[in-house]
């Protein structure tokens, strides 16, 4: 159900009731607008990159350094997390998993929003993910990795300054004897680098790109 290949409605227009619930931060509206994408025949990785994420990336001027409207963001916040209840409604949680992954958003950066949703799709498709948050200290996410026995460690980054954090990871992992664990970016301000750029294994495009790229790495297939 998570691929992108269904009979749903696909087209921008159909996405557009979800953009404008998002857009004005009305939560209850916009979790019955997902309930019934869904029940047409929509994926949920439709949902979350033609919807949540194109709808986001449409309040780039309203959260800038120079400009900002904190509440205006939260209540959008607030709801693109309704619309994840409803994508997995099972939870984020299960203890056994096929493999076990640790993410976090580094020091300094604040935003959760995708995080949450890789979380999620992580664990829709039988995962571990031990989530240690935002904000979270660089020896605080490898201290994880070591003690969970990570096979992957994630780290979601949305501002340009956590990028210098993301570069810490490799050295810091390679002095707990973990040189063999990949690590694996997304967010808004690394995907702009290069995996060469950021000391990391995979720069993902969106949530179900980094899953395909960590099924090939759990399966012991050849990175494509
Ligand atoms: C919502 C938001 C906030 C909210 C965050 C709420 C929350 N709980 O997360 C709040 C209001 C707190 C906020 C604060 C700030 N923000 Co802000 N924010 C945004 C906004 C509008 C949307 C981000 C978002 O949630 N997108 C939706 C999610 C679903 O998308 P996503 O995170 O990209 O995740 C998807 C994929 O990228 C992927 N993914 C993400 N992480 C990972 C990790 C892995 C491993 C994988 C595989 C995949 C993956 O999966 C997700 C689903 O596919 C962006 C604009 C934008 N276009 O991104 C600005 C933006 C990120 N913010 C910005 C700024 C400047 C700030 C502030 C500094 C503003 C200020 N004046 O203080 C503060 C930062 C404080 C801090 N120290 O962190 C800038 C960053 C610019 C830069 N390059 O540094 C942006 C780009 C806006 C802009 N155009 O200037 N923000």
């Amino acid at each position: 159900m998570d691929g992108p290949h269904t009979s749903g409605p696909s087209t921008g227009a159909a996405f557009q009731p979800l953009v404008d619930a998002l857009l004005v931060g009305d939560h209850k509206l916009l979790a019955a607008v997902a309930q019934r994408l869904i029940e047409q025949g929509c994926s949920r990785e439709q949902v979350v990159t033609d919807g949540l994420e194109h709808a986001m990336g449409l309040l780039d001027d309203k959260c800038t350094v120079e400009s900002f409207n904190l509440l205006e963001i939260m209540l959008v916040g607030r709801a693109v997390s309704s619309v994840v209840r409803v994508l997995y409604p099972d939870g984020y949680a299960p203890t056994q998993g096929r493999a076990t992954f640790v993410i976090a958003t580094l020091e300094g950066d604040v935003h959760d929003l995708g995080k949450n949703i890789v979380r999620m799709v992580l664990a829709g498709k039988g995962f571990r993910v031990v989530d240690l948050g935002r904000d979270c200290p660089v020896d605080d996410l490898v201290g994880a990795a070591q003690r969970e026995g990570a096979v992957a460690v994630l780290v979601s980054g949305l501002i340009s300054p956590v990028v210098s954090q993301v570069r810490k990871l490799r050295p810091a992992l390679r002095a707990c004897g973990l040189a063999h664990v990949p690590v694996v970016a997304g967010g808004a301000a690394l995907k702009q680098l290069r995996p060469e750029a950021l000391d990391v294994d995979y720069v993902a495009e969106n949530a179900f790109d980094g899953a395909h790229y960590l099924e090939r790495h759990v399966s012991g297939a050849p990175a494509a």
